[in-house]
């Protein structure tokens, strides 16, 4: 059965710039993705990728694991996404939003839009899936209600060591963080956001990693401004542009195949991320973020 979003909902969504909590995944199936995630991490071990793998994870992982393209085309996922979409839909980015028990990495208040070369656009949103338990006290998203509203405003470039962006990008305005609303979810839940709105996040003081599998979906009428092309993968509709490469989901978990390719288009990619940065990115930077 769908799983689309109510109307109520995408007006919501649609006001606010975000939608959370939507109930995406149950226990049992968190379980089962966390289990995979878990088999990927010793593939990567014995494929002698375990000293890569938080930079492999950070970005463009649908390249490389099979499980994380299966978990965005779940309806719970996809159906809710179509909602806000339409009925084609490419995944342009899957990453891994991680911040281990008591660490003080932090994500600088920002819009997404910003440096992915993507322009102003509203047919880009964000899923944010929760695979562990995402409180005030782990570090949870915080969002500005509305502030999708604007622009892509001015970012300046902090690149602190705490700060899990490329860039250490922060938008330059004063941002009342007494209007912000903080995203907590449990295991299984997802919240939804916009490529222009205001967010960030604070460091874990729990005892606990807190884990975030992040999907950028787009239409396919988006296209690539800053690098020379772009690269997708369609998963449901069409796509009669000729806007986007298109990649097929991978077959296997770190195919050297998909190993190559995803370093390819993470490189082509980090041109309209690093424009204009004053200085390099942190070590090991991946695009997007
Ligand atoms: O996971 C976080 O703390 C921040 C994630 C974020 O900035 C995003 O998904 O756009």
């Amino acid at each position: 059965m769908a799983q689309e979003l109510s109307s109520a909902e995408v007006a919501r969504y649609r006001r606010d710039g975000y939608l959370f909590p939507l109930d995406g995944f149950d226990g049992s199936e968190v379980r089962a993705i966390n289990a995979a995630l878990e088999q990927a991490r010793n593939d990567a071990r014995a494929l002698g990728l375990e000293a890569e793998l938080p930079q492999l994870l950070r970005s463009n992982v649908q390249y490389l694991l099979p499980c994380v393209v299966d978990v965005a085309r779940a309806p719970p996922l996809l159906d809710r996404v179509a909602s806000i979409l339409g009925p084609d839909i490419l995944l342009w980015s899957a990453e891994f939003f991680v911040k281990g028990a008591h660490t003080d990495k932090i994500v600088s208040w920002h819009q997404d839009l910003t440096y992915w070369g993507l322009g102003e656009t509203d047919e880009e949103m964000t899923a944010w899936l929760a695979l562990s338990d995402v409180s005030v006290e782990s570090g949870c998203m915080r969002f500005i209600p509305g502030s999708h509203q604007q622009k892509i405003l001015p970012h300046r470039d902090t690149f602190a060591e705490s700060n899990l962006l490329s860039r250490g990008q922060e938008v330059a305005v004063d941002v009342d963080e007494n209007d912000a609303v903080d995203v907590v979810l449990k295991p299984g839940q997802v919240s939804f956001h916009h490529g222009r709105i205001f967010h960030a996040s604070g460091p874990n003081r729990s005892d606990h990693d807190r884990v975030g599998l992040v999907f950028r979906f787009l239409t396919p009428r988006v296209r690539q401004l800053v690098a020379q092309r772009d690269y997708a993968m369609l998963l449901r509709g069409i796509d009669a542009t000729n806007n986007w490469i298109h990649v097929a989901p991978p077959a296997g978990n770190y195919e050297a195949a998909s190993l190559r390719l995803r370093e390819q288009v993470t490189r082509e990619q980090s041109v309209a991320l690093a424009a204009g940065a004053a200085q390099p990115m942190h070590a090991g930077y991946q695009a997007p973020d």
